[in-house]
This record gives structure tokens, sequence and C-alpha cells, in this order.
């Protein structure tokens, strides 16, 4: 049977929500790990923007950008409410997100000041939100948690210790919730990069979570997706 592939890098924060949304949804697939320093020819060839997460249905189709792939597996548009808040995640505060991981690219302003810019962009509002609900739609994470929590896994990554005592009680059991699902915990799996011949890596294999070929995840170590 042919099957989806997916394209996708481990720690990547666009492709590990295109995995949680197509998880969640049991889309079976072939995943293709990618090393983004040597990127596929069959990859680029499919989708010369370079970028993952890219999915290849078996009829030809490409979808190429992670919220797409999100809406595809979930066959779900987002809400005006989900929109917002993700468009915000996508870009304002993912720009904040990278000059606080990476202060010495954005010299003028310190790590301390760009994350102070993102907690009062988005932080204190996700605290907020949670705070009223479990999730950031109501008491059922949907698409919205899954496309913006890999980026504030991200954020509360740059420094832990500030991250835990820091006075957002709603947002951190919602990360903690995230991260210690078995959801979460399947799409973090380790696979060697793919290369032109490999055998299939079946991520999705038919009904059931737990792939034969999966392997256990590896203990997180702070993370340095792009
Ligand atoms: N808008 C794209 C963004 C994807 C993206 O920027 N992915 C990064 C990895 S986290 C990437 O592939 N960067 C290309 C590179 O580093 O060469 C999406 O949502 O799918």
């Amino acid at each position: 049977m042919l099957l989806p592939i997916l394209y996708s890098f481990r720690r990547c924060p666009y492709a590990i929500r295109a995995r949680l949304a197509l998880t969640h949804a049991q889309v079976p697939l072939e995943i293709r790990e990618v090393l983004l320093r040597h990127k596929p020819p069959a990859m680029l060839a499919i989708s010369p923007k370079g970028t993952v997460p890219v999915l290849q249905l078996p009829d030809g189709q490409v979808i190429d950008e992670s919220l797409d792939i999100m809406k595809w597996a979930l066959q779900q548009a987002d809400t005006p409410a989900s929109h917002a808040l993700i468009a915000r995640n996508d870009g304002p505060f993912k720009a904040l997100l990278d000059r606080y991981k990476y202060p010495e690219r954005h010299p003028g302003q310190t790590a301390a000041d760009y994350r102070e810019q993102a907690i009062e962009l988005c932080i204190q509002d996700l605290n907020r939100r949670l705070t009223d609900s479990p999730c950031l739609l109501g008491n059922q994470p949907g698409l919205t948690d899954m496309a913006i929590a890999p980026f504030i896994r991200q954020f509360a990554q740059v420094d832990a210790d500030w991250f835990a005592s820091a006075p957002f009680p709603a947002l951190q059991i919602w990360l903690n919730r995230f991260t210690e699902s078995p959801l979460f915990i399947s799409v973090m799996a380790k696979y060697p990069a793919w290369q032109e011949g490999d055998a299939p890596i079946h991520f999705i294999d038919g009904p059931g979570v737990y792939a034969g070929q999966r392997q256990a995840p590896a203990p997180q170590a702070a993370d340095s997706a792009p």
C-alpha cells in the first residue's frame, strides 16, 4: 500500500506539530528524518523552499506548511480564535523566541529584554487563558494547543530554571501535561536520517500509535532546533 510520506526533523517545532496532528488522527505514513544541512534531493524536488515538514500524499499532492498538514490531518479549519492565537505565535512570538534563544545574533537588546517582550506579547495571555480553562480553547486539547505547545516548550527550555519558578502556573501545568502525554512522547521518537534506498519506516502503522519499529524516545536534552 502506498502511504503518505512525511519529511520531518525531530526537534523542529513545526515538524513536531505536524507529527502531533498526524499521530492524533492516526494517519498511517512513512517518516523520513531529514538532516537540515543535507536535505534529500527527493524532498527538494517536491518542495524547493526546503523547509520541513513536507507531506507527500500518494496522489502526488504536496503539503509543505505545517499548519496545512495539521488541518489536513485533523480535517479541520481553524476557527477565528484559533487563527488569531496561532498567527501571534508563528509571527511576533516566534521572532522574539529566536532572539531570546540566540541573543548574540540580535545584538542591541539582552536575552532578558527579548524574554520580557515575549511575556508581554504572549506568555501572560496564554497563562490567563489557561487559568480559565485547561486547554487553550476549552476542555479538550485541539489544533491550537498542538500548534502552539512546541514553541512554548522551546521558550521554557531556554532557561528551564527560570521558567520553573516564573509566575505562570497554569501555563506550566499545561506544558507539563503536554510534554508528558503519550502523544508527545510518541512523536519525539528518534529515527536515523533517511537516505534514498532505505527501507520505509512506518511512523503510524495502522491502528495504534506505537508502531513496531518505534524506539523509546531518548531523555530530552535542551533542544536547539532552528
Ligand atoms: N512555515 C513553515 C516553517 C517551517 C520551518 O521553518 N522549518 C525549519 C526547521 S524548524 C526549516 O526547515 N528550516 C530550513 C533550514 O533550516 O534550512 C511551516 O510552518 O512548515
